[in-house]
């Protein structure tokens, strides 16, 4: 098992060099940002990124994410192309020696949040949820101007959007996927990468936009619909978490048994009424997630994939990318490099 750490490249205000100071770190999870969703990541770009973390004696362990392009998930006749484009960006990430590769299948809106700033009682901030706030916005009418988006659709965009997805409903989206997986996971298999789909966040439906990857029937369910290695899991215990009906540790011992785990993103959470949550620090006691069981399960199945700390609380002061500041998730990664070195000695 690796511990790892997100980085945003080069544009991250996070460089490298204190990457490598956090003790316990040596794998970095990243990817490059200016190739538009559904071209080809060439050879020498991604070489290029793995040499410049090897260059800081870390390496370049998870690639988090290739965009899956919009019109895969539709299932549009144009799908085929980007579809043999991702092949394509696979083969190269497998050529660069790159292993994993994390990615999602949420329509339209990756993860989502109500609020980027949540005071809790120590003087830190961070992310939450409201589940009522977040039902209460009507995409149709209302300019993107919920925080963690990109803004990159009109309204007309975003209202066409909504109506192809509510035809596309669950059953087909999941069609689109299996589509999308029966194309690639050969592809990934014969070039030695492993693929992880990482669960979607918050796991149920917003804006009337299906959500399939959402508790432990759905990743049984995906691992099922091609056998092979590599077609795997990032199970994100935050995601998941806020899923009140989702057991997580049997999910994660069954997912393990198969051997479909690749990736772990560690983090809590703490749940509250109706379906609303916000992100903790790490520890256990602090949130809903039993981050020792989690931990435990890696360590006596012989986890061989890459961990990383997951969103982190802004503490010390530290502004800038939120969820992704320093201070909080290294002291995430001691968490876990000291649950690991304990579990492994008691044994
Ligand atoms: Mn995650």
């Amino acid at each position: 098992m690796e511990i790892g750490f997100r980085w945003y490249g080069k544009e991250d205000t996070i460089p490298l060099q204190y990457i490598r100071q956090i003790p316990s770190v040596t794998g970095i999870v990243s990817a490059i940002y200016d190739i538009p969703a559904g071209d080809i990541w060439p050879a020498e770009k991604i070489r290029e990124l793995r040499d410049s973390i090897e260059r800081e004696n870390l390496r370049l362990s998870v690639i988090e994410s290739i965009p899956v392009h919009e019109d895969i998930k539709m299932g549009k006749p144009t799908r085929d192309r980007y579809i043999d484009n991702y092949r394509e960006s696979i083969r190269n990430m497998g050529k660069a020696g790159i292993p994993y590769l994390c990615y999602n299948f949420m329509p339209v809106f990756d993860w989502t949040r109500s609020n980027l700033s949540m005071s809790l009682p120590d003087g830190s901030t961070t992310l939450s949820y409201d589940f009522g706030e977040v039902e209460k916005i009507n995409l149709r009418e209302q300019a993107l101007d919920l925080p963690g988006w990109g803004t990159k659709y009109t309204k007309e965009e975003i209202n066409r959007l909504l109506d192809t997805y509510a035809e596309i409903g669950e059953v087909q989206l999941w069609k689109n996927l299996e589509y999308f997986l029966k194309a690639v996971v050969p592809v990934a298999e014969e070039s030695g990468v492993k693929m992880a789909i990482h669960p979607d966040d918050p796991p149920w439906s917003i804006f009337g936009l299906p959500r399939i990857i959402t508790g432990a029937e759905s990743l049984e369910k995906l691992v099922s619909i091609v056998d092979s290695p590599s077609n795997g899991v990032t199970f994100c215990t935050g995601s998941l978490g806020p899923n009140a009906t989702m057991d997580l540790t049997a999910s994660l011992e069954s997912l393990l048994e198969r051997k479909r785990v690749h990736f772990v993103h560690m983090r809590n959470i703490k749940r509250l009424d109706n379906g609303s949550f916000y992100e903790t620090g790490h520890l256990s006691h602090t949130g809903d997630v039993d981050m020792y069981r989690i931990m435990k399960l890696l360590v006596d199945h012989h986890f061989e994939g890459v961990i990383r700390p997951d969103h982190g609380r802004n503490i010390w002061g530290e502004t800038g990318k939120p969820g992704y500041g320093l201070y909080d998730r290294a002291l995430g990664a001691m968490y876990l490099a000291g649950l690991k070195e304990a579990i492994e000695k008691g044994k």
